[in-house]
C-alpha cells in the first residue's frame, strides 16, 4: 500500500496536491470543483482589505512553454470574498486563504479575518511581480518582513505559510527571515517576471507590459529555490512552479518539498490534473520501491 498523504506543520493533507492561488478558486463553487476533482487543499485567490478590478485586458496569454499573467491582484475585497469561505466551511481538505497587503497591520487584519470566516491556514502573498506597493516590495525586506509574520502570528492561531519570489538575490535569507519570524512552511515559488512582444505592433503583449511566467518552463527555477532553501531552514516547504505531471512533484520532493501546488496544469490538463497527478506519484513509486512520501522528501540531498 502507497501513502501519499503529507503533513504541513498541524495540517494533514490526504494527497501533496494543493491548488495554487490565483486559478479556479474565484468562488465557493470552483474551489469545491477542484476539491471533487482531487485536490489535497485549496490555496483561495490573493485577497485584500479592499476591492481591486485588476489591470486592463489583455492579461494573461499563453506563450510557447508557459503562461504570462498580470491580473493585477483582482479580488472582491476581504469582507465579501469571506462569503465563499464561509460556504467551504465542511470540506475535508485545508482551505488556505492567501491574502496581500502593504504592511503588517493591514496583514494582521486579514489574517484574523481568515480565520473568523473559517479558513485552516493563511497564505501571505509577498511575491507578486508586478503589484506595486505590494509583493515583491515587501518579499525581499527581511527586516518588513519579520515584522509581519509577527505582527500576523501574534493574534492568528492558524499555521501560517509564506510565498516567496524567484525574482530575488536573497532567497535563502528571506526563507531563514521567515523561519525565524516564526512562520510554519514556506511556499517557493511564485512567478517569474517576465515580458512578450508582439512583433506586428511592436507592443508588449500584456496590457501592464511585464508580468509573471509559469508554467513548464519554470519548473527548473523552482526546484532549485527550493532545493536553497531546504537546505537553510527546517519547517516545511510547499513546491510550485511548472508542476504538470507526477515526476515533476517528485523532483520537488527531492528537492525538499513536502508537498506541491498545481496552477498552470489545471489549464493543460484540465481539473482532473489532481487525481491524474495523484496516481502518476503512485505509480512511480510503486515502480521504483518507495512507499511513503517521507522517503522522497529531500532524497537529492547528499
Ligand atoms: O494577480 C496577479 O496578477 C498575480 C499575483 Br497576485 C501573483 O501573486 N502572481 C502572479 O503571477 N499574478
Amino acid at each position: 500500500m502507497i501513502d501519499i498523504s503529507t503533513t504541513l506543520g498541524p495540517l494533514r493533507l490526504r494527497n501533496p496536491t494543493m491548488l495554487a492561488s490565483g486559478i479556479m478558486d474565484e468562488d465557493a463553487g470552483s474551489m469545491q470543483r477542484m476539491i471533487d476533482c482531487g485536490a489535497g487543499a485549496i490555496v483561495t485567490k490573493s485577497i485584500g482589505i479592499k476591492s481591486r478590478e485588476g489591470y486592463a485586458n489583455p492579461t494573461v496569454i499563453e506563450l510557447d512553454h508557459g503562461i504570462l499573467n498580470a491580473m493585477g491582484l483582482p479580488n472582491p475585497g476581504i469582507e465579501q470574498y469571506g462569503e465563499e469561505i464561509k460556504k467551504l466551511k465542511r470540506t475535508k481538505v485545508p482551505i488556505i486563504g492567501s491574502i496581500y497587503a502593504a504592511d503588517a497591520d493591514e496583514f494582521a487584519s486579514l489574517a484574523k479575518k481568515m480565520q473568523r470566516f473559517g479558513a485552516n491556514a493563511v497564505e501571505l502573498n509577498v511575491s507578486c511581480p508586478h503589484a506595486k506597493h505590494y509583493g515583491l516590495e515587501v518579499g525581499c525586506d527581511p527586516d518588513l518582513l519579520h515584522d509581519i509574520i509577527k505582527k500576523v502570528k501574534g493574534p492568528v492561531s492558524l499555521p501560517v505559510l509564506v510565498k516567496v519570489s524567484p525574482n530575488i538575490m536573497n532567497i535563502v535569507e528571506i526563507a531563514q527571515t521567515i523561519e525565524k519570524a516564526g512562520a510554519d512552511g514556506i511556499v517557493a515559488i511564485n512567478t517569474v517576471k517576465a515580458m512578450a512582444i508582439d512583433l506586428q505592433t511592436a507592443r508588449p503583449l500584456l496590457a501592464n507590459k511585464t508580468g509573471g511566467y509559469s508554467g513548464k518552463a519554470i519548473k527548473p527555477i523552482g526546484v532549485r529555490c527550493v532545493y536553497d532553501i531546504a537546505q537553510a531552514v527546517d519547517i516545511p516547504i510547499i513546491g510550485v512552479g511548472g508542476i504538470t505531471t507526477g515526476e515533476d512533484a517528485i523532483e520537488y520532493f527531492m528537492a525538499g518539498a513536502s508537498a506541491v501546488q498545481i496552477g498552470s496544469a489545471v489549464y493543460y490538463r484540465g481539473p482532473e490534473v489532481f487525481t491524474v497527478v495523484c496516481q502518476e506519484i503512485k505509480t512511480w513509486m510503486k515502480n521504483h520501491g518507495y512507499r511513503t512520501l517521507n522517503e522522497l522528501i529531500g532524497a537529492s540531498f547528499q
